[in-house]
């Protein structure tokens, strides 16, 4: 654990030239130590907390005019005293200020080290603090507002319900084997039994958000697919609407994958251009041709180009049967041009003609892309997980639970049947952090930024 009684600082803004940046301490004597470093009107032991101050920070040959607020324990981010300086924007100054801090009794704060003592200090869960995590990386609306729901506590407001019913079931667990004269057992086992399947499926619905969960989170991967020739890196640029890749007439154009990034309605999904499936020619194409190949296992969608303008050939129906398992699109391209593709021979339901040419339906295929994520039947407002951490404490809560209906369907002892459900308490407890695995605290807030 943290030695709590020592001072941190970090710079708490990105490092480089800006108005303004902010340097924070957190510690049981930061208002002694910003006494020997700011002076304003009024004296900083005097500072009315919350209250920003205007003065001058000053330390040997370092002098700049700044603010300064300063948060009283328990009423700040980390639950100690906190005090903030915003000085002047620029690398030099607020180095140098941050130096000085250190020169008077602060140490440098580790990655994430005021969140963990926000965690340590009862200021928030570990769930809440990977909403923080979340919104700092966040690329997208829904990353945003996934990880706002997160921070303000909607996951750990569920687990914690959970838990105290399990807790309740403990207590009653405990009343009968104390008492078994009293011959409480059998309906003992029918309502915990019952409170047992309740939490199951509660678990078992969060659970389910899972996979939206990882598409506003990771965004959804987009395989574009298909032979040499029939558009492919044409529509990775219509789909992004800006020339990232390299289009031309030459079969066999793009010989490795390109990837980017597009936002749609607030989603994020990953495009990806592949080299085109036919027999390679040489080892560079065949080289990209096989990572094509290895990309269909872990993309969520393929895009499956084909030349409307072309008859099909025997590399599209070898491309189609390849896809039989996956979410396919058939994207007709060429419809500026005249059709004569036979595209029901390639068996696959949803097809759409585009033309990366005239913009025909580029629309509407983002719009079946969007479809794609949001069609899942999940209400606006339910808690989604997005994170592999909690779905894993989920599943094992889950294991656990079922393991103690199983139990007493076969009348096992009682006392054995509260192992397992202690059990399932403890890994719903490291979602909120409410177990003491310590292991788990560490790796989550290292995942922050210093000065965070
Ligand atoms: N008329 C017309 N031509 C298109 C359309 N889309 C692409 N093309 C042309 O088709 C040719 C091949 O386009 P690319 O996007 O390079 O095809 P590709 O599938 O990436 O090809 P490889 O990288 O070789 O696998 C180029 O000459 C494009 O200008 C379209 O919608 N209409
Ligand atoms: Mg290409």
């Amino acid at each position: 654990m943290e030695n709590l009684s020592k001072n941190i600082v970090a710079i708490s803004t990105p490092i480089g030239n800006g108005g303004i940046s902010i340097i924070r301490m957190s510690g049981n004597t930061v208002l002694s130590i910003a006494e020997r470093v700011f002076f304003a009107n009024t004296k900083v032991c005097d500072f009315e907390p919350r209250k920003l101050y205007l003065g001058t920070f000053k330390y040997k040959d370092i002098e700049d005019k700044c603010m300064c607020v300063y948060f009283k324990a328990p009423f700040s981010y980390t639950g100690e005293d906190l005090i903030e300086f915003q000085c002047h924007g620029g690398m030099m100054l607020t180095q140098k200020i941050f130096e000085s801090l250190c020169d008077v009794g602060c140490v440098p704060a580790g990655k994430g080290e005021f969140s963990k003592l926000a965690f340590l200090n009862g200021k928030i869960s570990l769930d809440e603090a990977e909403g923080v995590i979340d919104i700092i990386n966040a690329e997208s609306e829904s990353e945003l507002k996934a990880g706002y729901t997160l921070m303000q506590g909607d996951l750990k407001t569920k687990v914690e319900t959970m838990q105290d019913k399990l807790t309740e079931l403990l207590a009653k667990i405990e009343v009968t084997l104390d008492y078994p004269e009293e011959d409480l057992e059998e309906e003992t086992y029918k309502s915990i039994l019952d409170s047992l399947n309740k939490t199951k499926q509660e678990i078992v619905d969060l659970l389910k958000t899972a996979d939206f969960g990882r598409a506003i989170k990771d965004g959804t991967k987009i395989l574009i697919y298909g032979r040499t020739n029939a558009g492919k890196s044409s529509l990775l640029n219509s789909l992004l609407s800006y020339n990232r890749a390299i289009v031309t007439d030459i079969q066999g154009t793009t010989r490795d994958t390109i990837e980017e990034t597009f936002l749609y309605k607030g989603f994020k999904f990953i495009l990806i251009d592949t080299a085109g499936i036919r027999k390679a020619d040489n080892l560079v194409e065949e080289i990209g041709i096989n990572r094509s190949k290895d990309m269909l296992k872990s993309a969520d969608i393929v895009l499956f180009v084909i030349d409307g303008s072309k008859e099909i050939t025997s590399d599209d129906l070898t491309i189609a049967n390849s896809l039989r398992d996956k979410n396919c699109i058939l994207c007709v391209n060429k419809s500026d041009l005249k059709q004569i593709a036979n595209v029901d021979k390639l068996g696959i339901n949803e097809v759409i003609n585009v033309s990366c040419e005239s913009g025909e339906n580029i629309d509407n295929l983002k719009e079946k892309l969007y479809k794609f994520v949001t069609n899942k039947n999940i209400n606006n407002n339910a808690t989604i997980i997005t994170n592999s951490r909690h779905i894993n404490s989920l599943k094992d809560a889950l294991k656990n639970i079922n393991n103690a209906i199983q139990a007493i369907d076969n009348m096992i002892d009682l006392s054995l049947i509260s192992i397992d459900i202690k059990n399932a308490w403890l890994s719903l407890g490291d979602i909120t952090g409410n177990s003491d695995n310590e292991k788990i605290i560490d790796d989550i807030f290292s995942k922050f930024c210093v000065g965070k």
